[in-house]
């Protein structure tokens, strides 16, 4: 079953070498106990075998604090491990066939990089758009431009679906992101590189209420 609710307000989004040689488990364990609403695992470089083995052991983490874990790209991944959906961008699996695949019961979010593929979304059933890169950021690179503050607020005026930024989101700017409109923010190195993930998580939690209040 897909959950009932799902809080996008937080959205820890993985990436091993960011990290900084630190265990990724313990990280998600921390930014978890601190709030953040939904976990996708988001693992570029290990093997099938590996994925699945960590994804489980997110599994346990998440289940745990009864929030959502999606796997990024492979929808065979998120089958086997028993994750709530997919995250999937413009080059993965076309989104009807991860629709077809997982059926209405799993979270399926898509990655758009450009306005005509947000209006193209406007047509699709899915749970959610993750919109970036808002800000530049060296964690992904494969990106055009940014859609900065102000392609946030056109977004929301256009989309039909529940938006995320993502890409370049700090403490220091999340609360703008929200109050352009974006109904949550998904963070990689502003967690994972934390000096402390937990403090970090919940220093964003503020900033995204101080941006729910000026919405
Ligand atoms: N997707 P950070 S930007 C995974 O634009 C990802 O779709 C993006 O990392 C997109 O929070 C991005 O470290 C990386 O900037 C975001």
């Amino acid at each position: 079953m897909k959950p009932a609710h799902v809080d996008y307000r937080v959205y820890l989004v993985t990436d091993r070498p960011l990290c900084l040689g630190r265990d990724l488990l313990d990280i998600v364990r921390q930014a978890v106990h601190a709030g953040v609403g939904l976990v996708q695992l988001r693992e570029k470089q290990a093997s099938t075998r590996a994925f699945v083995e960590l994804g489980r052991s997110v599994r346990a983490i998440t289940s745990k604090a009864s929030i959502p874990l999606l796997i990024n790209d492979r929808i065979d991944v998120a089958l086997a491990v028993g994750a709530d959906g997919v995250h999937i961008g413009q080059s993965d699996m076309p989104f009807a066939d991860a629709r077809k695949i997982l059926g209405p019961d799993k979270i399926v979010g898509l990655s758009i990089d450009t306005w005509e593929q947000l209006l193209q979304a406007n047509q699709l059933d899915l749970d959610y758009l993750g919109i970036g890169p808002v800000f530049p950021t060296t964690t992904k690179t494969d990106t055009s431009g940014e859609w900065g503050i102000a392609g946030i607020t056109r977004a929301r005026a256009a989309s039909v679906h529940t938006l995320v930024g993502i890409g370049g989101i700090t403490k220091d700017n999340a609360g703008q992101v929200i109050g352009a409109g974006a109904h949550g923010i998904a963070v990689v190195s502003a967690i994972c590189s934390a000096p402390s993930p937990a403090r970090a998580v919940k220093d964003l939690r503020t900033a995204v209420e101080q941006g729910r209040r000026s919405y």
